[in-house]
């Protein structure tokens, strides 16, 4: 790495860097592993005058990963190459919504890499939080608490809030120790271990929590510039605030294998079955944790 005449520019003191002097359509498999190794140390990257076509960062993507289209949009699936996503912000498309990529599955993205296709000349930022640092922010008492849990995901913001994966509130990579938050206001529902009501509550304090400006990065963006993110320790958001299209196109590395601490306690209700007093998301729960029961008896 020390060899190599990239200039990496950090963009806050919480997260991002962004890197010069590299051409990522001609990477090889050795400056592909150091860009892992940056995106390790920054969490997201940004490599400005890339202009990348979709062919190159396909290909690009392949070394860090099997990529997949979007499990649910297909309709943002471009026909002639469904590893690709797209946003076209004039047809809704503005993820304006703090997020990681994908919790609603089992195993969510691992990375995600984005091309910057057209941008409004001001306006439609995207901000990203690093949630380790928001892990790290927490009292003593809330993080012990928070190892203990685990939280119900849903994919209701594609009209499929019957695909769930339940995930540890805090996640763990056992290879470097760091912990992350991981809970999002677009796809956490419900925390499995409390009672609906808290859940609610405590839910809403950390979804915020992890939006606090010190944790965060926020990228001004110029078309052709390409950016990666490590899904498992970010989140992100676009600012809503643009005239004018913008369109994005990323691919998804996939592979994250979830990890964190096992719950502490049972499931809250214990009993697997519907009430009139359950909320939506409780019974959401239950149906889940029914369907898990299912599964392991069969
Ligand atoms: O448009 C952006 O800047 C980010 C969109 C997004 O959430 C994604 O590609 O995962
Ligand atoms: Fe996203």
């Amino acid at each position: 790495m020390a060899t190599r005449n990239w200039q990496v520019k950090r963009l806050s003191a919480a997260l991002g860097a962004e890197v010069t002097g590299v051409t990522l359509a001609n990477a090889d498999a050795a400056e592909a592993a150091d860009i892992r190794i940056l995106l390790h140390e920054h969490m997201v990257l940004f490599f400005p005058g890339q202009f990348m076509s979709a062919e190159d960062q396909i290909a690009y993507g392949r070394h860090f990963g099997a990529l997949e289209g979007h499990p649910n949009l297909k309709e943002r699936t471009p026909k002639e190459h469904p590893e690709l996503f797209r946003l076209v912000a004039s047809q809704g498309g503005i993820a304006d919504e703090w997020h990681t990529d994908l919790t609603f599955l089992p195993r969510p993205a691992l990375m995600s890499i984005l091309n910057m296709k057209q941008c409004p000349e001001v306006g439609g930022d995207t901000m990203f939080s690093n949630l380790v640092a928001a892990y790290e922010g927490l009292s003593p008492p809330l993080k012990e608490l928070c190892d203990g849990l685990s939280a119900l995901h849903d994919a209701h913001p594609h009209d499929r809030a019957d695909r769930t994966a339940i995930h540890p509130v805090v996640r763990v990579d056992r290879e470097s120790g760091r912990k992350a938050l991981y809970v999002n206001e677009h796809f956490t529902r419900r925390i499995v271990e409390m009672s609906g009501p808290e859940s609610d509550h405590l839910l809403a304090y950390l979804t915020r929590w992890v939006q606090q400006p010190p944790f965060t990065v926020r990228y001004r963006w110029t078309a052709g510039t390409i950016a990666m993110w490590d899904n498992r320790f970010t989140q992100h958001y676009v600012v809503n605030d643009f005239v004018g299209e913008r369109v994005i196109e990323r691919v998804t590395v996939m592979g994250d294998q979830v990890q964190g601490t096992a719950p502490r306690w049972r499931p809250w209700p214990e009993v697997v079955g519907g009430t009139s007093s359950m909320s939506r998301h409780d019974r959401q729960l239950a149906r889940h944790l029914k369907a898990r029961i299912a599964e392991a008896a069969e």
